[in-house]
């Protein structure tokens, strides 16, 4: 095994390397499922790509456009600039926060990114690679403008649904045209909107089908993951169709060529451009030319998104690159499944998430141990789930018990036996001389899973070597051989701190933060001690007899169960106001005049007394001061309320209602009461208010 890794190594050459990883949506924070899908794995490639000695570029950035934007701005009553500002401070905060190591992070509403994209538009249009069409669309009068889909509802053909989009009912999935819909609606001012001529430039991708066919079908078969290959070979098979690149809409990257005035670049013409204008962006600053990152034939670019983005990186912008004439085509698109969270898709507007950055104040400090879980669940080949109880598992038995266990022990020995200096070995047991050969077959092992987009075997390797670390010492037992064997110990000493190396180096792909943190704490950062990848596996020593080491730190620390359940709390809160906000209301009932409102008296008043009706479950009687005079009332609200909980509460009281007698007790009115999103039976009160008895409420 070990002559085949060094051959691997020494074949390795470097190369340069356009890393992208998909554009967020700029209307919300991101979640568990943006980083497991797209940012941490792109994270964990590029890191290991510039350890390993390669010039890397990775490149990500905010989009900024699209109608779900300017929606949102509608409804807050702001602009979509401040929409877009304020969520891209937000998310580009959170990637700091959580060490994806972006060599920059751009944004489409930048100039850089609209004068990018316009010539991008421009030069295909003068390329003649557009076809021009003019077709109906849905416009409304009121509004004075054209409908893009989302701004139109109405009745889905399919199933019915009074509530579908113009571009797809969520209910039964179908995807639409707007002018599809029954009904249609204008969402903006509920308009039933006209059809009006309008001019639009389309991409003719069945004509980039025989390309498409060549270079993916055939060309992709073997390296690219089953299910990116499966979905883009369903395009293709079902037959390529010219794509709108245009839109009526005022938020975007004007349409600069003639006839396109008040028109924009669809989102998704504009948005993949900006992975070129924010590697523009960065060469500028770093004074280098950004053309070889995205026109060199030697250039691998490869593109990190998640399952929904499939056919916009594999076959629209490949066919925009391509009519272009002057870019590299994407090396590989490992785009990942969904992942979920406890048994349910993650959703926004349901609030079923764990958004990053809540999870940094409840988590403060342990980014890593999101990143691990992620990696160790990632959603590489089917759809996955997210559970707390697996959260704490896998940091409390394989980040504490495990790696963390390791490091603490040999930090700890080795500044209690050599006051922080790494001994000496004498002579290597077979058992060491095996062990120190494991270590270096690792980085082999490790890039092999990487190289493959294999990222939760990768990590699970880098595991292996923290148990095998784990192992040695428990194996070896220094604490027992110091009493008896000087020299001995010594030598486990020394080996035990060659693998703790040996994972301050291979985990800063994973795990970016303990990795710092252990380089700390074995005082590797300066001196000739801190190792690169292939280092590793190449060099004799790992760490130097004689090298100072610093002062344990904890690495993780245990989450307890009270952690867990507040978070499955948090969540059970989200479902039940889901439940409630989805709760049907009652249809209205039949209107009344003024009069016959005025024929209710209703007044304010203060439970005084309260005991269960005997035999009765449901019933509580109620002593009453009504400010006119204490009645008996019989309410049905002892499954909610015991008799000790009501007394003293002010609530409001039906007190005309004609008396009835219930179980033999004379009811002379009536508590109004409503539910909780619990289902829970809460009084209608002006209980904070100090309002006297006896008020009428009218
Ligand atoms: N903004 C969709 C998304 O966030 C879209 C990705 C653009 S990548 C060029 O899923
Ligand atoms: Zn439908």
């Amino acid at each position: 095994m070990c002559t085949f890794v060094a051959s691997k190594i020494q074949s390795r050459m470097s190369k340069r390397y356009t890393i992208t990883s998909a554009l967020p949506y700029t209307n919300g924070p991101i979640h568990i499922g943006h980083l497991a899908g797209v940012y941490v794995p792109a994270d964990i490639y590029a890191r290991y790509l510039r350890l390993t000695g390669n010039d890397v570029v990775f490149i990500g950035g905010s989009d900024e456009h699209g109608v779900p934007i300017t929606i949102k701005a509608k409804n807050e009553g702001v602009s979509p600039q401040d929409v877009v500002d304020k969520y891209h401070a937000i998310i580009k905060k959170s990637f700091e926060d959580f060490g994806i190591s972006f060599d920059n992070y751009s944004r489409t509403s930048a100039k850089i990114h609209h004068e990018t994209a316009s010539e991008f538009f421009k030069t295909l249009y003068d390329k003649g690679e557009f076809i021009e069409e003019t077709t109906e669309q849905l416009y409304d009068e009121k509004a004075n403008q054209f409908l893009a889909d989302r701004f139109v509802t109405g009745t889905c053909p399919k199933c019915g649904n009074e509530e579908a989009y113009g571009d797809q009912c969520e209910k039964c999935g179908t995807s639409l045209n707007a002018t599809d819909l029954i009904n249609p609606k204008s969402a903006l001012t509920g308009n039933v909107p006209t059809l009006k001529q309008t001019k639009h430039w389309f991409l003719p991708l069945d004509k980039h089908e025989a390309f498409l066919k060549e270079w993916i079908l055939e060309g992709h078969k073997k390296d690219w993951k089953p299910n990116v290959y499966g979905q883009v070979k369903s395009w293709i098979d079902d037959g390529l169709r010219p794509r709108a690149v245009t839109r009526d809409l005022d938020w975007g990257i004007p349409v600069p060529v003639e006839g396109g005035e008040g028109k924009v670049l669809y989102v998704w013409f504009d948005a993949p451009i900006g992975y070129i204008s924010s590697t523009k962006e960065w060469a500028e600053r770093e004074g280098k030319d950004w053309e070889p990152y995205w026109k060199d034939e030697d250039t691998k670019l490869v593109h990190f998104i998640g399952k929904d983005n499939i056919v916009f990186h594999c076959i629209i912008f490949p066919s925009m690159l391509k009519s272009e004439g002057s870019y590299i085509l994407p090396d590989n698109v490992p785009a990942n499944e969904f992942l979920n969270l406890e048994g349910n898709k993650l959703s926004t507007s349901k609030n079923w998430a764990v958004w990053l950055p809540e999870y940094l104040t409840e988590f403060p400090g342990q980014q890593d141990v999101l990143r691990y879980v992620l990696t160790a669940n990632a959603p590489e080949t089917k759809d996955n789930d997210f559970t707390w109880k697996d959260f704490q598992a896998r940091n409390n038995n394989e980040l504490v018990a495990i790696f963390g266990n390791f490091i603490n022990r040999v930090v700890v020995l080795t500044n209690k036996y050599y006051e922080g200096v790494v001994p000496s070995a004498s002579e290597f047991s077979a058992v060491d001389s095996a062990t120190l050969a494991a270590v270096k077959a690792y980085p082999d092992v490790i890039s092999s899973s990487i190289e493959r987009y294999r990222f939760r075997e990768a990590q699970q390797e880098l595991m292996n070597l923290a148990r095998l670390g784990n192992k040695y010492l428990a194996d070896e037992e220094p604490w027992k051989v110091v009493k008896v064997d000087e020299a001995r110990t010594q030598t486990i000493m020394y080996v035990a701190l060659q693998i703790a190396n040996a994972l301050a180096t291979l985990s800063e792909p994973f795990l970016p933060f303990s990795s710092e943190k252990l380089k700390h704490m074995l005082n590797t950062k300066t001196g000739n001690n801190d190792l690169n990848w292939n280092d590793v596996a190449q060099k004799e020593v790992l760490l130097a007899s004689g090298h100072q080491i610093g002062k344990a730190e904890l690495l993780f620390t245990k989450i307890e169960d009270a952690t867990i359940q507040a978070q499955l709390d948090k969540l059970e809160a989200s479902k039940k106001a889901n439940e409630a906000a989805n709760k049907a209301a009652e249809p209205q009932k039949d209107t009344i005049t003024f009069d016959d409102f005025t024929k209710l008296d209703i007044r304010v008043g203060t439970i005084i007394e309260a005991e269960k009706m005997p035999k009765a479950k449901k019933l509580l009687v109620l002593k009453v001061d009504t400010g006119i005079d204490t009645r008996t009332i019989v309410s049905g609200i002892a499954e909610s309320f015991t008799p000790e909980e009501v007394v003293g509460k002010k609530v409001t009281v039906l007190v005309n209602l004609a008396p009835r007698k219930l179980r033999g007790v004379e009811s002379e009115g009536m508590i109004l009461m409503t539910e909780s999103a619990e289902g829970k039976l809460v009084f209608v009160n002006p209980d904070d208010a100090n309002v006297p008895n006896g008020l009428q409420i009218s």
